[in-house]
């Protein structure tokens, strides 16, 4: 009874304390100027001692509810930190040192409790009961690192710890992919070793890249599923039970989390949308909306998502069905491939790779890498060419023609097409056609090659990346080496480059991502009149003379500048 009382008494204190939070979040939200002049004030005290003072609110096991006013610290609640413009010069240098080692502003981070509070922005249907079943597995966290930041590191242990249920999370394993910054070595051997029997250190003996490292990992798990995070991430409350649940019903399913960006410059834990993973020929992964398909297949907007491939970064496995599909190719060196290795096992052996809206993590997006990787710079490459030797099938020549058919030296793949033909997988065409019909097959396309207007032999042309996708599309002499000059037009009428395409606004040809919406990027090539049609405008593309500019005008017969050659594919 005694016992009773108590925890109903604790209950009512945490229901309390809730609504606290949210008061003082609603509260906060209202005066974001007062939360930007705290940030000024804190910048000039010790950042350590911060980290330190905030740092003793956690007891293994047991949440230590904070007191209120911690949420008026920098970053609670997932606040951007914005520093003054005017810093002083000690500080401006600090600042860029962080940058310089970590591609993000370390300083922010340093200023930011390691165990700062996050928002909770689950659906309520997230939150109920009896959603998840009931004995959901063990898992073992597998963090792996080369030359992390400190608190960005320990803010990435903290928030597992902090946000996983006890009793499901049977140790965390942090992977040292031979880090030679000090702060790595003893001081985080010490802290861990002091505080968390939980936390266990496993130190790469030789650089090994993050595939190898994620192995390692998995060699020392003693949980049945093994959850994988980068070094930079921050959980969100009830991140964990939605994906253990996945794999509880049913252990081929892999599942991710939705990955929330985190601010590279402010640390502003900043929310996306509910994304599929996907890649280009280039095998580069890119995020995809979700598509038709999935939201007519599910019934509630939280439910799982099947993706065509995962980041890489961030999602569980059943540990058996990982050995099952021959973990990750162990030569793969130093960083790629790896999770297109694993999507496209996943699905094509017998499995599913799914996004669970309900868990949600947070990862720092960089600009750039830091981290460098010794001699050999082509290991991507090397790795892209052993995936695509192994699992890509026919359809491997179209990343080999990005590469320009240079494979170099990719060493024996021998073992994993034997891994691949021992597990009786389907095709690639397979999982084109039945996983990722999204991506467009250049073997498909009605007509490739360059566009070349019959009357002045000039082609349409356009230099733009992603970056500048904006200007319009210009002409240039044809020049016959494809390059800026190849387009191809699908079989649902879009002129294609890579995953860009021909836009007609009303107002200028552009460059845009393709939409796969008909609309402004639905065009019709004519072989017979040579008129390449803007399908809801009726109006064709032509040149004009004067300015070597694209036109769009009334389709005429009789106009010349109107005619373009569009190489036609013979097997269609
Ligand atoms: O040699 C290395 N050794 C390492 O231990 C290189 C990296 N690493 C560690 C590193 O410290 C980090 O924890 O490996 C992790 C990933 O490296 P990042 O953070 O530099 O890579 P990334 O986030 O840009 O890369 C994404 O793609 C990679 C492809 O090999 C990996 O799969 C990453 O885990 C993956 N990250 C994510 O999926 C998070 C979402 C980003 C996206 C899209
Ligand atoms: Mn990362």
């Amino acid at each position: 009874e005694e016992l009773e009382r108590l925890i109903d008494f604790a209950l009512r204190f945490l229901k309390c304390s809730t609504v606290n939070v949210l008061v003082i979040f609603l509260f906060l939200l209202s005066f974001n100027s007062i939360q930007q002049l705290e940030s000024h004030q804190i910048i000039s005290e010790d950042r350590k001692a911060i980290t330190n003072k905030i740092d003793s609110g956690y007891k293994e096991g047991i949440k230590v509810i904070r007191s209120p006013e911690y949420l008026q610290e920098p970053g609670e609640l997932g606040r951007p930190v914005i520093l003054p413009e005017d810093v002083e010069r000690d500080q401006k240098i600090s600042i860029d040192k962080g940058w310089k080692n970590h591609e993000f502003n370390e300083y922010v981070s340093d200023m930011i409790s390691i165990q700062r509070s996050l928002p909770d922005i689950r659906d309520n249907k997230c939150k109920e009961k009896d959603r998840y079943v009931r004995n959901l597995p063990q898992t073992s966290v597998i963090i792996i690192f080369h030359n992390e930041a400190w608190s960005v590191l320990l803010r990435t242990v903290h928030s597992v710890l902090n946000r996983s249920p006890e009793h499901l999370l049977k140790e965390i394993i942090l992977v040292d992919d031979f880090s030679d910054m000090e702060h790595l070595k003893d001081p985080l051997s010490g802290y861990m070793s002091q505080r968390y029997p939980k936390v266990k250190i496993v130190r790469a003996s030789k650089r090994e890249g993050l595939i190898r490292a994620r192995l390692l990992g998995l060699k020392y798990s003693t949980a049945p599923v093994v959850t994988y995070l980068d070094s930079h991430c921050e959980c969100t409350e009830g991140w964990l039970e939605p994906l253990l649940d996945r794999i509880a019903q049913n252990r081929t399913s892999v599942v991710t989390p939705v990955i929330d960006p985190i601010n590279d410059k402010t640390f502003e834990y900043q929310l996306s949308t509910v994304q599929v993973g996907g890649f280009n020929w280039g095998l580069i992964f890119h995020w995809h909306s979700i598509p038709n398909r999935e939201l007519q297949r599910r019934s509630h907007h939280t439910d799982p998502v099947y993706s065509p491939a995962m980041a890489g970064g961030l999602f569980a496995i059943d540990k058996s069905f990982f050995e099952e599909l021959g973990i990750y190719d162990s030569e793969f060196d130093y960083w790629g491939a790896e999770n297109l290795e694993l999507s496209f096992k996943i699905w094509m052996c017998g499995g599913t790779l799914e996004t669970i809206p309900c868990s949600r993590v947070g990862h720092i997006f960089r600009k750039n890498s830091p981290i460098k990787w010794p001699g050999d710079k082509d290991s991507v490459k090397r790795n892209n060419v052993r995936l695509a030797e192994v699992w890509l099938d026919d359809y491997a020549k179209n990343y080999y023609k990005r590469i320009n058919y240079d494979k170099g030296d990719y060493g024996d793949v021998s073992s994993r097409k034997a891994l691949r033909k021992s597990l009786k997988c389907q095709s690639f065409k397979w999982y084109l056609e039945n996983i990722y019909p999204e991506l467009f097959i250049p073997e498909e396309a009605v007509c490739s090659g360059e566009i070349r207007n019959l009357r002045t032999n000039y082609c349409i042309d356009s230099a733009a990346q992603n970056e500048d996708l904006h200007k319009p599309v210009g002409i240039w002499p044809c020049h016959n080496q494809e390059g800026n000059q190849f387009w191809m037009l699908s079989r649902t009428g879009e002129i294609r480059r890579d995953e860009n395409c021909l836009d007609y606004d009303g107002n200028d040809v552009l460059l845009y991502p393709c939409h796969g919406l008909k609309g402004n990027q639905f065009w019709e090539y004519d072989p017979e009149m040579q008129f390449l049609v803007h399908v809801f405008s009726r109006q064709c593309i032509g040149i004009d003379e004067a300015s070597k500019k694209i036109t769009m005008e009334e389709c005429d017969l009789s106009n010349p500048r109107l005619k373009w050659r569009f190489p036609l594919n013979n097997e269609q």
